[in-house]
């Protein structure tokens, strides 16, 4: 038989061919009009980019709030993609999202003009979908939001597909106080209804400490995760609202802290904690955690992390320190299309470090099968493995 010799090419295919579980979306399904966001418009109104826009144009950001969403991406356009060259991250985003859907041709045009090419496109969303191989998006549900939980009460959709996870910041932000028994029966009832692949909070350095110590959180939360088995994804180190006149696009990067998750780790081995942090210091830290605690499973690279040197100096590292126990990548999309780039981007980094690692597996001598590279990118992309739902 013919020795199996790995290439870019047959790492690309086998990578591109894996199908995703994009474990933390914000996303909704199709079916519930005001929440599920597609288009141009919504693209370019993307806090990434308005933030972008508002810091570099030194536009009053009260004034661009009160426009309407489509002149506030008609600004975003004109600033950030024809007066300037769209070379940030989440601009090129916006290009390789053009590239995808086959929209040439659009430089210097009018923002009706790229709009009218935009909407003529022939993609449809399950295509999108084929050809980036997703085949399940965990959504944000916040059950504290009542207009947004009502979601499960209207339609339904694929819940195959779009999958529910908790959100449990506002039960830490809101002044209403609960009984344990009465939060206990809420939360059950939370999850009777929405069916969640993981509970999720936010948190940085400074209030992770006063949330994980909090009565809810170790008399209430902590045991029904151990009773439902589901794990917690713990997002670190946001800091919200430094300015808030920019809204989503506000919040920044908050304080360290990994001594605190550690503790947390060795006193809760029956929980799986899903983490990412914000921090680029943080990163070494908790690769080392890792490696310590079966409990604790990395995932992703995070909003402002997510870019391509980091990714790929810290994709190395959790390689070399864990193999592949973490989760490589969410896409955190907030718009249908932002899915394509997120993924792609995303991709082409991992043919270039695996390309490495396989390459040196077989130049030492090791007999390497596509079989086995195979089972190991599903393993990292596809992790179905730390979510049994
Ligand atoms: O808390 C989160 O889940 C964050 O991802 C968001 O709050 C943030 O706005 C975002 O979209 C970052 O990518
Ligand atoms: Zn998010």
């Amino acid at each position: 038989m013919k020795k199996f010799k790995i290439t870019k090419n047959i790492l690309k295919k086998i990578i591109y061919d894996t199908e995703v579980y994009d474990i933390h979306t914000h996303l909704f399904p199709w079916e519930h009009k005001n929440y599920f966001l597609s288009g141009l418009d919504e693209i370019l109104n993307y806090h990434y980019l308005t933030a972008e826009f508002l810091s570099a144009s030194n536009f009053p950001p009260k004034k661009f709030f009160d426009f309407s969403k489509r002149k506030r991406a008609e600004i975003v356009w004109n600033y950030l993609f024809v007066q300037n060259t769209p070379i940030s991250e989440a601009s090129r985003g916006v290009i390789k999202i053009m590239n995808f859907l086959k929209i040439k041709d659009y430089e210097k045009k009018t923002y009706l003009e790229v709009l009218k090419k935009f909407k003529s496109n022939k993609y449809k969303n399950k295509n999108i979908l084929n050809k980036l191989k997703i085949k399940k998006v965990v959504m944000t549900n916040n059950p504290f939001d009542k207009k947004e939980w009502n979601i499960f009460n209207k339609k339904k959709w694929d819940k195959k597909f779009f999958k529910s996870s908790l959100r449990l910041d506002d039960l830490f932000l809101i002044k209403k106080k609960y009984s344990k028994k009465k939060l206990s029966s809420l939360i059950e009832n939370f999850i009777k209804i929405s069916n969640p692949v993981y509970l999720a909070i936010s948190v940085d350095g400074k209030n992770i400490k006063r949330i994980f110590n909090s009565n809810y959180m170790k008399n209430i939360i902590f045991p029904i995760l151990r009773k439902q088995n589901l794990p917690l994804m713990v997002l670190i180190g946001v800091k919200r609202g430094i300015n808030k006149e920019f809204r989503e696009g506000g919040d920044g990067v908050g304080d360290e802290d990994c001594s605190f998750l550690e503790l947390l780790l060795k006193k809760n081995p029956k929980i799986r904690f899903l983490v990412t942090h914000l921090s680029d210091l943080s990163q070494y830290k908790l690769i080392v955690l890792s490696r310590k605690f079966p409990n604790l499973t990395l995932f992703g690279f995070w909003w402002f992390l997510n870019q391509k040197k980091m990714i790929s100096n810290i994709l190395d590292q959790k390689i070399n320190l864990l193999g592949y126990n973490f989760i490589a990548q969410h896409s955190d999309a907030r718009v249908f299309e932002q899915l394509i780039y997120k993924w792609i981007n995303f991709k082409e980094i991992l043919v270039d470090v695996l390309y490495e690692k396989y390459s040196s597996l077989q130049n030492d001598g090791y007999i390497l099968s596509r079989t086995q590279i195979v089972k190991d990118i599903s393993k990292i992309l596809n992790p179905n493995f730390y979510l049994t739902k």
